[in-house]
C-alpha cells in the first residue's frame, strides 16, 4: 500500500495545501502522479491554482522566484525537491527565521550519487575511455592498469553523499580520504579524515581524483579554484557533482589546457542546460553529464515532504531540516 496515513489515520492530510514553485521546472506536473499515488487527499496546487494564499501550508520548490513565497502567510514548511538547498536562499531571504526549511535525503539518493561517483573514478582511472575511442576505431590494445589500492580518491564533503560515495570507493579497494568542517564518528577506519581549512593543503596533496560534494555556501563558491587545483597532484582528475559555482570555470579550463589537470567530469553547471557553446561540450579532457548524479524517486520526495509537515505540527523536528544559519 503506497499510500500515506498518520496515527489519526488519512483524516490530517485532507486539510493539507502545497503549492509547487519553480522557475525552471513544470514542478505540478512533474509530481502530479506521485501525489495521486501517495496522498490523494491532499491538495496538491500550482500556483495559479491559488485562490486563497493563506490556506497554503507548504510550498514545494526547485529554484522558486525570490519574491514567490511572501504570498503565502501561513507556511509552515519549505521543502526542497532536492538535497541540496542552494536555489532557496533568495526565496528565504526575508521570510522568518524560524520558518522550517527541508531537503529530499534517503539512501535511494546516495545509492545513486554512490554509482555515479564510482563510474566516474573508474571511467578515467581504467581508462574506459580510451577504450571506447578504440572500439570505434576496431582496435585492441591494452593499457597498463593500475590497482584501486594504489589510487587515493579525496572527497570533499561528508554528509549524506560524501560519506555514502566514501564507503562504495573503500569497498572497490580505493584510497580514500574525506574532508569536511569536522572529523566524523562512526565512519570506516579505513577512511583518512581531515577537518577545516587549515586541512585542505594536507588533504588535496595526496589526492589522485578530487570529488566535490560540498554544498553551496559563502564558503564553498568557486573551491574547485586555481588555489585548491594548484595543491592537487600534477594529473589529477577532478570531479565535481555538487553545483556548478563549485568550479572557477576559467581556472579549470587553465589547469587542463596546460595539462596541469588530466581530466574533469562535471555533472552540474553555472547554466543548466549547459548552453550548446560551452567549451566544455567539446574540450577532450572534460566528460559532462547533464545533472544525473542522483534522484529520489518521486513518490519518495511526497512521502518525505508530508513526514517533515507532520513532524513539525508534533511540536518535532523533521528527519531532513536544514540549518539555515549554516546554509546547508
Ligand atoms: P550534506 O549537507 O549531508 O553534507 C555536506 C557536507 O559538506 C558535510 O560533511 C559538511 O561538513 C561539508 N561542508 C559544508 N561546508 C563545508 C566547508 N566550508 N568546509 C568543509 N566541509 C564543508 O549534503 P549532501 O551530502 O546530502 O549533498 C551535497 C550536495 O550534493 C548538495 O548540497 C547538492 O548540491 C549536491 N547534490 C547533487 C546531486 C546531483 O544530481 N548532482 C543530487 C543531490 C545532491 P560537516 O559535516 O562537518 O558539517
Ligand atoms: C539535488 C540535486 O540537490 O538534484 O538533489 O542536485
Amino acid at each position: 500500500m503506497d499510500m500515506l496515513s498518520t496515527s489519526a489515520g488519512t483524516e490530517p492530510l485532507k486539510a493539507i495545501t502545497v503549492v509547487a514553485e519553480s522557475t525552471v521546472l513544470d514542478l505540478h506536473a512533474f509530481l502530479s502522479d506521485a501525489f495521486l499515488r501517495v496522498a490523494p487527499e491532499v491538495a496538491w496546487l500550482s500556483p495559479d491554482q491559488v485562490t486563497d494564499p493563506a490556506v497554503v501550508d507548504v510550498a514545494l520548490c526547485w529554484y522558486p522566484a525570490p519574491d514567490a513565497l511572501h504570498r503565502y502567510p501561513k507556511l509552515e514548511l519549505i521543502q526542497s525537491l532536492g538535497a541540496g538547498t542552494d536555489h532557496l536562499h533568495p526565496a528565504l531571504r526575508s521570510l522568518p527565521d524560524d520558518l522550517s526549511v527541508c531537503r529530499v535525503t534517503d539512501s535511494h539518493m546516495s545509492r545513486a550519487m554512490s554509482g555515479y561517483v564510482a563510474w566516474a573514478v573508474l571511467n578515467q582511472q581504467r581508462q574506459f575511455k580510451a577504450y571506447a575511442a578504440q572500439q570505434a576505431e576496431g582496435r585492441w590494445l591494452r593499457h597498463p592498469m593500475q590497482s584501486a589500492g594504489e589510487h587515493c580518491v579525496g572527497i570533499a564533503g561528508q554528509g549524506q553523499l560524501g560519506a555514502a560515495c566514501a564507503g562504495t570507493l573503500l569497498e572497490l579497494g580505493f584510497q580514500v580520504r574525506g574532508w569536511a568542517r569536522d572529523i566524523k564518528l562512526n565512519m570506516p577506519a579505513a577512511l583518512t579524515q581531515f577537518a577545516g581549512p587549515e586541512s585542505l593543503e594536507d588533504f588535496l596533496s595526496g589526492c589522485d581524483t578530487l570529488v566535490c560534494l560540498l554544498p553551496l555556501t559563502p564558503d564553498t563558491q568557486g573551491f574547485i579554484g586555481e588555489r585548491v587545483l594548484r595543491q592537487l597532484p600534477p594529473h589529477a582528475h577532478v570531479i565535481n557533482a555538487s553545483r556548478g559555482e563549485h568550479v572557477d570555470q576559467d581556472a579549470l579550463l587553465s589547469a587542463l589546457d596546460t595539462g596541469r589537470l588530466a581530466h574533469a567530469t562535471l555533472d552540474v553547471f553555472h547554466e543548466e542546460p549547459l548552453p550548446p557553446e560551452h567549451p566544455y561540450w567539446k574540450h577532450p579532457r572534460i566528460t559532462v553529464t547533464p545533472h544525473v548524479g542522483a534522484r529520489t524517486p518521486n513518490d519518495q520526495i511526497v512521502r518525505q515532504m508530508l513526514d517533515n509537515l507532520l513532524a513539525i505540527r508534533a511540536g518535532g523536528r523533521p528527519r531532513t531540516w536544514v540549518d539555515r544559519a549554516r546554509g546547508y
